[in-house]
């Protein structure tokens, strides 16, 4: 296992921390690897039931590691493409794909591919001071890991836009009133909320949850019928889990449920 995606499972709880702070936690090939596996496994292993994403040190994630990208080494110019194709979009993918709930404990700064990938997460915490940079526009390029997408789809054009063209800072607070992330806590309090948010979605009846974030990312992207159709099917299949039938009995026995996540 990689030193730069500290792993550790408990309770369900798959808690992943990025881990190079002397970089602001920016990704280098290593880190792309280490987190692609670590949401592979997410994916994978059943005993995996809910999963916190944050980062070491005083920044969450910086982007990309520019480092790795500088230009007075000589050489070739860098195939942009092939990093998206072969990391930020399948880290992307997996985790919206990811069938389990994903918290993200935005601990600092998250700035370019950073801050999209901790939008890409299902609920988002934020520390009151940490900030969001789309840093792209600074260095020419445009912004990736989803963040041209999930921008404009949650905070429409105009927002958007001027985040992205104009690299701003926006602060937790804002981000949380423009309905961006889920909310900004106290610095202190941040990892103790958000370790209990994650530690309670894992103890939940996860087949249930995960249908629930299928159907929310499906929404935006298919009519009304459709979209009935498709909820129809969920239920139906939400119907047939033991959590269903262990939620429905504790509730006549006046018991809290014991989901087992099938
Ligand atoms: O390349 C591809 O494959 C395409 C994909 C691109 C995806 C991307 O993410 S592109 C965008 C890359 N990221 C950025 O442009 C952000 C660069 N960083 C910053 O603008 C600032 O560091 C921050 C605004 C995030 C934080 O500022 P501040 O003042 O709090 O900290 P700092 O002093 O700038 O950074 C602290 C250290 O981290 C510093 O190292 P040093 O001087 O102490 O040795 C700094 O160089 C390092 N660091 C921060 N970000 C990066 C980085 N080192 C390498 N790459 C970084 N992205």
């Amino acid at each position: 296992a990689s030193e730069t995606v500290l792993a550790t499972l408990e309770a369900g709880v798959l808690k992943l921390t990025l881990n190079r702070p002397e970089k602001l936690n920016s990704f280098n090939e290593e880190m792309h690897r280490a987190l692609r596996a670590q949401l592979g496994r997410a994916h994978a292993e059943e005993a995996i039931r809910a999963v916190l994403l944050t980062g070491a040190g005083r920044g969450f994630c910086a982007g990309q590691d520019l480092g790795d990208r500088d230009p007075r080494k000589g050489g070739p110019r860098p195939d942009l493409g092939h990093t998206i194709e072969t990391f930020y979009n399948p880290a992307l993918r997996l985790l919206r794909s990811l069938e389990k709930p994903v918290i993200c404990a935005v601990n600092g700064v998250a700035a370019g591919a950073g801050a999209n990938i901790a939008l890409a997460c299902d609920i988002v915490l934020a520390a009151k001071s940490a900030k969001f940079i789309q840093a792209f526009s600074k260095i020419g390029l445009i912004p990736d890991a989803g963040g041209s997408w999930s921008l404009a789809r949650i905070l429409g054009e105009p927002r958007a836009k001027a985040l992205a063209l104009t690299a701003e800072p926006l602060m937790a607070e804002t981000a949380a009133d423009w309905g961006l992330i889920w909310k900004a806590v106290e610095d202190a309090a941040l990892m103790a909320e958000a370790e209990a948010l994650a530690a309670r979605l894992a103890a939940g009846p996860t087949k249930g949850l995960g249908l629930t974030k299928r159907l929310i990312q499906a929404a935006a992207g298919q009519d009304l019928d459709s979209h009935l159709d498709m909820e129809r099917d969920c239920q139906r299949e939400a119907g047939f889990t033991d959590d269903y039938a262990e939620g429905v009995t504790a509730f006549l026995e006046k018991r809290p449920p014991a989901f087992r996540g099938r």
